[in-house]
């Protein structure tokens, strides 16, 4: 049972203070303002603190003191995700807590291929640190400049090289945890075989700050590439696309990097909306895949490799053309034209976002049952149903008629979410494939999940968090009996 808290006392705010001391927290309004709003602008709570701990043992101090005071702890990276976890509720009942002073890299083993950082450090300079040790750390987001560790852990996120390298999940070796009680959980080692008992590290990340906070990680580094070959092609169908994906794979293995899906009316899209995006072909066609083959060793004949098997796709009909990046500047050119598109939809007008997941073979069949279902329900919407096809995950977005009432569009927002996801359950497919629960999802959850799977998430919140102090109301809610 939920209970309507009050704002957090004057006093315990002073108690927090004195513990965070100066420097350590921020409390001027204008200085809260960035935490308590999310990126898009969906979401907004308030919070009269943000504590910014610059040590395990400082955040460790502070959630002893939360839990001792009973105030809520709304964990907050770099802001970019899409769910809401990061923004408190409204109220003034929670405190934001940022890591943003723990952005250390506390070691790089490129023997051992593994690096250590906190959790406040941006992806990018993960990136850097990797490469400047003649490795790469693969995740890939649009994001990466302004994404921290811990917002990647905490939402367990995906991206464009989940195809080769898996999800944030798959790329960590260990994990370092306050949890809501203040006590530190250390499985900050690199070791790849550990099989002692429960493996806790996977409750904390995409936990989205329910459980604890992440403030360390030890994460895995692969071999950098020497050569990628970057191809974009037009096709008829997402069947196509499938196919190609089968065919790419069989022959070239796991050089196959990214695989993404882009319909024409994104590529419309980006063209019109951002600058430097331009169609690298003389005539439409109505689909699209950026691909990607990298290989650690010197990569001579990668591109050729590649470049026989969509001539034989050419040739057969499967693929009605091809490019291949000849340069540094083409392939960027054409990852803009994919990186680009969330940014030109939200300029385009009034939008909806699915982020759904599908068993990739039956991807054609659902983005065509999901299309007539919403032209249906909203004649003259526009699917713009693009993303991760290499992992069946499609960002299945509609924007309203072109010129219609965008505000009478976003009023059938819930029901038209109802409807594609009732259609995604029909196909034993995700209603949240890499975004996460965070606020938006919360009852998506209740209706999707296995009634035993959500038994043993809030039996696990429980044991975790018995008051209810972590993150409250994202992922689950009503657990807050305590406080
Ligand atoms: C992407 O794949 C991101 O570009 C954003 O996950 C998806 O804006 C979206 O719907
Ligand atoms: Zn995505």
């Amino acid at each position: 049972m939920t209970r309507e808290c009050e704002p957090i006392a004057p006093a315990a705010l002073d108690e927090l203070k004195s513990l965070l001391g100066p420097g350590g927290y921020l409390d001027a309004p204008a200085d809260i303002e960035p935490f308590v709003v999310d990126h898009r602008r969906r979401y907004r709570g308030d919070a009269p603190l943000v504590a910014l701990p610059d040590s395990t043992a400082a955040v460790s101090a502070l959630l002893r003191r939360c839990a001792a005071l009973g105030v809520g702890v709304v964990p907050h990276g770099g802001n970019t995700g899409y769910c809401g976890a990061a923004t408190p509720r409204p109220g003034g009942r929670e405190i934001v807590v940022s890591l943003r002073r723990m952005g250390r890299i506390r070691a790089v083993e490129p023997a051992g291929n593994s690096i250590t950082v906190e959790a406040g450090c941006i992806l990018q300079e993960v990136q850097a640190a990797a490469e400047a040790a003649d490795r790469l750390f693969p995740m890939s987001l649009g994001s990466g400049g302004s994404c921290t560790i811990g917002g990647n852990l905490s939402t367990n996120a995906g991206g464009t090289a989940v195809l080769r390298y898996g999800m944030m999940r798959d790329l960590v070796l260990g994990l370092e945890v306050v949890l809501p009680d203040g006590r530190v959980l250390d499985q900050l080692r690199a070791l790849r075989k550990d099989n002692t008992g429960y493996d806790l590290r996977h409750l904390f990340i995409g936990a989205e700050g329910s459980l604890g906070i992440i403030t360390a990680a030890c994460l895995k580094l692969f071999p950098r590439p020497r050569g990628h070959a970057t191809a974009f092609v037009a096709l008829d169908d997402p069947a196509a696309a499938v196919r190609l994906l089968d065919r790419l794979r069989a022959g070239l293995g796991d050089t196959v990097t990214t695989f993404e899906l882009v319909p024409r009316i994104a590529l419309d899209l980006a063209c019109r909306h951002v600058p430097g995006c331009s169609d690298p072909f003389g005539a439409p066609a109505p689909w699209y895949v950026l691909l990607e083959v990298s290989l650690p060793a010197a990569a001579a004949g990668l591109g050729d490799a590649l470049e026989a098997r969509l001539a034989a796709g050419l040739e057969t009909s499967e693929l009605r053309d091809a490019v291949i990046a000849a340069s540094l500047a083409q392939r960027e050119a054409l990852w803009r034209l994919r990186e680009s598109i969330p940014a030109a939809q939200t300029r385009e007008g009034a939008s909806l976002k699915h982020d759904i997941s599908i068993e990739t073979h039956a991807l054609p069949a659902f983005v065509e049952a999901g299309r007539s279902l919403l032209e249906r329900l909203v004649p003259g919407s526009r699917l713009v149903a693009y993303g991760h096809l290499g992992d069946g995950n499609l960002h299945f977005n509609l924007s309203g008629p072109a010129g219609g009432d965008d505000a009478a569009f976003l009023a059938r927002g819930a029901e038209l979410r109802r409807a594609v996801h009732d259609l995604v359950a029909s196909y034993r497919g995700s209603f949240s494939a890499e975004h996460g629960i965070g606020q938006d999802k919360v009852a998506e959850l209740e209706r999707y999940e296995d009634p035993v799977a959500l038994d043993l998430m809030r039996g696990i919140k429980r044991l975790l968090d018995p008051q209810g102090i972590m993150n409250p109301g994202k992922v689950l809610r009503g657990l807050e009996e305590a406080r």
